[in-house]
């Protein structure tokens, strides 16, 4: 049984977290190349047309990149959003700096999923770079508003 958000707060405040069910999965991490992926997750959409996910890249090499391409099996399309949901072609990642996809930042947002991610279960992220190549990352589905 999945549990409701009454039931996980009365298990936090019983402080038998474990006895109701898995703790939450650490954030996703990786490397590829001269990146290094930490922090990734996935919010558990509101609704079955969009969702959001989050990634911190860190650039390591000499040279910059750039993420071109975002996809899941998981959702029809992704595009990239800034802050204020415009929509970004490319997102760079400059020589020995970061790409933060953070909330209330720029982010992937994935759209019209084919089955409803749910919180607890991950989320796969095909990322394509234009120098180190493409790498799948499971992100965990978090509720909206967990960090
Ligand atoms: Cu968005």
């Amino acid at each position: 049984m999945r549990p409701t958000p009454a039931t996980a707060l009365s298990c936090l405040l019983a402080g038998m977290l474990l006895a109701c069910g898995s703790p939450p999965p650490p954030a996703a991490e990786g490397a590829l190349g001269d990146l290094r992926f930490t922090e990734g997750f996935a919010n558990e959409p509101i609704i079955q047309a969009s969702g959001a996910a989050y990634l911190r890249i860190e650039n390591r090499g000499a040279l910059p990149d750039t993420l071109l391409e975002a996809s899941s099996p998981a959702a029809r399309g992704a595009m990239f959003h800034g802050g204020a949901m415009a929509h970004l072609m490319v997102l760079p990642i400059p020589a020995g700096g970061e790409l933060r996809l953070e909330p209330g930042g720029t982010h992937i947002m994935f759209e019209d999923f084919s089955e409803m991610p749910r919180a607890g279960d991950s989320l796969a992220v095909t990322l394509r770079f234009a120098r180190a190549g493409s790498v799948t990352l499971e992100l965990p589905i978090r509720v909206y508003g967990t960090p």
